[in-house]
């Protein structure tokens, strides 16, 4: 089986962006090259369910030997076309299927939910034994916490995806976060893109200081489960 060869650019997408042409002919763009940006976000979609597939296998299997269930729940999203526009000219990059597949790494997205911690670790460190998964990038958002509080395991992984007559390497970013961290992240989201303008010092701190009390739950949360464990 050989690797396909990369689609086509999209140079007149990349013109009307760069020119910052009306949202019409950037729809009228998307109409005419349709075909092969939806063929690259059906292998993105097709990477996806690799994945999902994989941590479904792996919760089975976690549960076959420690007798409960690692993932409380598992969200996939493919990213928006205008956000892959968006970060594409953000990183001052051309709009082009090579860019996208190249340079942004979050197009697919599996969310991975836990109840505690160590079982993030343990879940990133199974899928990355797998053979068939090649890390990319780590960033590892729990030990290092963002500014704003954020706290997450990123994993960039490539997968294999295998299609009638040929098999391609998808890039998927795998975010993993326990039930307290994906709290915070989804009403610090809503909160902080509520407003058309930037929170106030006070409002961050404030957001920052809700996410050490996530960690600290999760900590003890943490502590009680393994009190009852041994
Ligand atoms: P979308 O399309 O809305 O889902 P890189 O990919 O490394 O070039 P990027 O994208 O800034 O740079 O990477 P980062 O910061 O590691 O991960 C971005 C994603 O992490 C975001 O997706 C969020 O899902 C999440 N995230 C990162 N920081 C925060 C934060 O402070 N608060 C919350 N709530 N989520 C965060 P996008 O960019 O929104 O993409």
């Amino acid at each position: 089986m050989t690797e396909a060869s990369p689609i086509n650019s999209l140079t007149t997408l990349e013109q009307a962006m760069k020119t910052r042409k009306s949202d019409l002919t950037v729809q009228q763009w998307f109409h005419e090259q349709a075909k092969p940006y939806q063929e690259l976000m059906a292998y993105y979609r097709c990477a996806m369910m690799e994945v999902e597939t994989k941590f479904r296998v792996l919760n089975e299997a976690f549960s076959l030997q420690y007798d409960s269930n690692p993932i409380e729940t598992i969200k996939t999203r493919l990213k928006k076309p205008e956000n892959i526009i968006d970060k594409l000219l953000r990183y001052n990059l051309p709009v082009t299927l090579e860019s996208i597949e190249n340079y942004i790494n979050d197009v697919a997205g599996v969310r991975v939910i836990c109840a505690f911690p160590s079982e993030i670790d343990m879940l990133a460190e199974a899928l990355l034994r797998q053979d068939d998964v090649k890390l990319v990038q780590k960033k590892d958002y729990i030990r290092n916490p963002k500014e704003s509080g954020y706290r997450s395991l990123h994993l960039i992984v490539a997968v294999p995806i295998f299609l009638h007559d040929k098999k391609r390497m998808m890039k998927v970013e795998v975010q993993f976060r326990t039930l307290a961290m994906d709290w915070w992240a989804s009403l610090e989201h809503k909160i902080r893109y509520k407003k058309d303008h930037p929170l106030t010092e006070q409002q961050n701190d404030s957001l920052l200081a809700c996410s050490e009390i996530a960690a600290e739950l999760d900590r003890r949360m943490e502590e009680l489960n393994e009190g009852i464990s041994h």
